[in-house]
Formats: C-alpha cells, structure tokens, sequence
C-alpha cells in the first residue's frame, strides 16, 4: 500500500484482495485433491508392478518442464521448494499405502489371547520366560538346565542351540541332530516346550520335527528363502532381529513368514550393534514399545544376546517388561565356565532363579536362591568377550 494513501481507504482493497486468495486457495486445494487422486492411481499401478513410489527422475523432469521465470512473484527457488514438499507428500501417502497393507500390520492377525504353543500363550498377558543353554552340549547339561526351567512357574520353554551359526568356523559347531534329541528328550521329561535355531531349508524339516518352536537367528533374518519356507510350515516361529536390522526390515522378514500361511510369529529384540563396547550388543528398549504399536505379534527381549554380560540382567529384563516385552529369553547354564560357547553371558542356575524372583514372576525354588544377591559377578572388565 502506498504510504500516502489514508488506511481507511486501503481496507476495503485489502478485503477484496484477500477474498481473491481465498478463492485461489479454494482452487490450488481442489486442484491439490485431484493430483492426490491421480498420484494415489499411479500409486497402485506402480506397486503392482513391484516399482517404488520415489522416483526422482521423474520429479526432476516436472520440475524443469515449469516455465519458471526469475520474474515469477515467488521466484523459481520458492515455487520449486513448493513443488518438492507436494513430491514429498506422494512418496508419503504411496509408502503408507505400501506399508500399511502388510499383514503383520492388521490387528486381527492373531487372536487377543496371543499365540498358543502347546499349553502356553505367548503375548497373552503374563510374560514367558524361554530359557536355556546356548548350546546343547550333553544329556546331563540338558536335564539340570531342563530341571531349572520347569522349576519357574508360567516359564514352560527350554532354549538351546543345536546348530550353531558362530562367527568362527573354528569354534564348536553344534551336536546337530543328537543335539535336538537331547533338548527334546530333557523337555519331554520335564513338561517343557522346546525352541531352537533352524539355519537353512536343508534341515528345516530336521528341525521341525523335534521343536516346538522353530527360531530364526539374526544373521538369517534376511534369509527370505528360509523365511518363506518356514512360512509353509504349520510351526511357530521365534523370529530374532538382524543387528544391523531397521524395525521395518523385521516387520518385512515377518511378512515373509506370515505371507505364506504363518501367522505364529513372536519377535524378538535381541540388541543392535553400535559404537558402545562395554555390552556385546546394544540393547533396544524403545523397540519393544514401537513393534507394539505396528503389529500385534508378541515381543520379546533375548536380554543375554543383547547385552553380552550379566551384571546388568536384571535391571535391563525389568526394563524390558516395564516396555512391554511378552517375554524373555535368558542363556542358563550349569557350569558357565565350562560352556562350550557364549560363556560368559550364561546365568548359572542359582542366578537365574534370583533372576526371576528379581522379576517378581516368583520361583518354586527359593531354598537355592540368596536373598539380597545381585544376578552374576560384577563384570568390571571394559572390553566384553565375543
Ligand atoms: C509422483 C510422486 C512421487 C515420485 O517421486 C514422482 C512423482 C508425483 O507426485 O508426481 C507420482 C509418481 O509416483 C510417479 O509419477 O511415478
Ligand atoms: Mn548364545
């Protein structure tokens, strides 16, 4: 407004010019709804076809082909900025489409109740415990680690590894099928259901036929052919995330399963790697809380994995179910030191019966447990062995 001219005089102007941007908007949002509609067309084209929403090619060219001008009252930058948030939007709205339909997603995937292996329901309310040696290394092992187990009332599943997935080719392998026999033979004595690793399709069907549950580790939870032939299998799977792994890539590995047939899937957070070096991994709390929100498949925490020692069990498996956690899984052992692999994060059974009075989930064993006791030996040592 010219600053000579009275303000009484400039208002009704003012009110002319603003109902005019008022009808502009009407038209630049009417025009905004019907791009969304032909974006959201292209949209499932393309996803039918397997192709991503991005395309920056294309946004590229239609930003070139406008015939901006330094003259235009916005000026080129500005109208561009403009035109790359609408881009942005639609790669929005295409990857909620995307995403929002896996099956993982839809509440009605499992039943309220959670998802029942034998006798017990995982993500029903009360958590489970999945404990266990990490490997199976003797029928003797088996049946105290087995006896321990049977001994928390509620934890009625026995881990232990039979085929082992080590970073080292040189350190001990597994017992293979002996193995899953002594871990069958233990739980069958002792009312317990069983959960081991499955490494690849040629012994997926071994496998299957001894455990309850079949898991898939971290370093194959990219593993889709696995996954996928899990899927076809009527078995509940134990589902580990990758270290490296986003929660998206877990949902999708679980889509994987679930896609052919399988809903029985419990995820389980297991620690990322990072920086930190003074536990083995670092433990993920908040993805407790956030897979909750997105599915409603169980979540538990493999606390031992994730952290690498045991001094700090406790508090870490209390924060676990403070977020939320169905459950938890815990390596025991009855000779730690003896171990044949990850030693030195396995609780000895007294331990892990403080554990879970710690836990408050209450032990019928509480002769053996020392009261006031803390879960382990205060591990001082900076570095933690792999
Ligand atoms: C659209 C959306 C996102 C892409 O990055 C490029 C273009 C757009 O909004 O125009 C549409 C679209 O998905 C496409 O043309 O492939
Ligand atoms: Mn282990």
């Amino acid at each position: 407004m010219p600053p000579d001219e009275p303000i009484g005089e400039a208002l009704p102007r003012l009110d002319e010019l603003r109902r005019d941007v008022d009808r502009v908007n009407g038209q630049i949002f009417a025009q905004l709804q019907e791009r969304g509609r032909l974006v959201l067309e292209i949209a499932r084209l393309k996803q039918s076809r397997g192709l991503d929403g991005y395309d920056p090619e294309r946004e590229e060219a239609m930003v070139r082909s406008l015939p901006l001008s330094p003259s235009d009252p916005y000026g080129p930058a500005a109208v561009r900025e403009i035109f790359r948030s609408i881009f942005r939007a639609s790669v929005d709205v295409q990857d909620a489409r995307r995403s929002g339909s896996l099956l993982v997603r839809r509440r009605d995937l499992i039943s309220d109740s959670g998802i029942r292996v034998g006798d017990v329901l995982i993500g029903g309310g009360r958590p489970v415990i999945m404990a266990g040696p990490c490997s199976v290394e003797s029928p003797e092992q088996m049946e105290l680690v087995a006896r321990a187990v049977a001994a928390v009332p509620g934890a009625k599943i026995l881990r232990a590894g039979a085929f082992k997935p080590r970073t080292s080719p040189y350190t001990f392998q597994g017992l293979r099928e002996e193995g899953l026999r002594m871990l069958r033979e233990a739980a069958d004595r002792h009312g317990l259901l069983t959960v081991t690793e499955v490494l690849d399709t040629s012994t997926l069907d071994l496998v299957a036929s001894y455990a309850d549950i079949l898991q898939v580790g971290a370093r194959n939870m990219y593993n889709t052919e696995l996954l996928k032939a899990i899927g076809r299998l009527r078995k509940p799977v134990l589902l580990k995330r990758g270290f490296m792994a986003t929660l998206e890539e877990l949902l999708n590995s679980a889509e994987y399963i679930v896609s052919q047939g399988n809903s029985s899937v419990v995820l389980c957070e297991r620690g990322v790697r990072t920086f930190e070096r003074w536990t083995r991994n670092t433990l993920d709390i908040s993805a407790v809380p956030l897979l909750k929100l997105e599915t409603p498949l169980p979540v538990i925490v493999d606390v031992s994995h994730a952290l690498g020692r045991k001094d700090i069990l406790l508090p870490c498996a209390r924060a676990a179910l403070a977020a939320g956690a169905d459950g938890l899984m815990v390596e025991i052992h009855p000779s730690p030191h003896d171990a044949l692999s990850d030693g030195f994060q396995q609780l000895d059974l007294q331990d892990f019966a403080s554990l879970i009075e710690g836990l408050g989930l209450g032990t019928t064993d509480t002769a053996s447990h020392r009261a006031g006791s803390f879960i382990g030996e205060p591990d001082l040592r900076s570095e933690v062995r792999r």
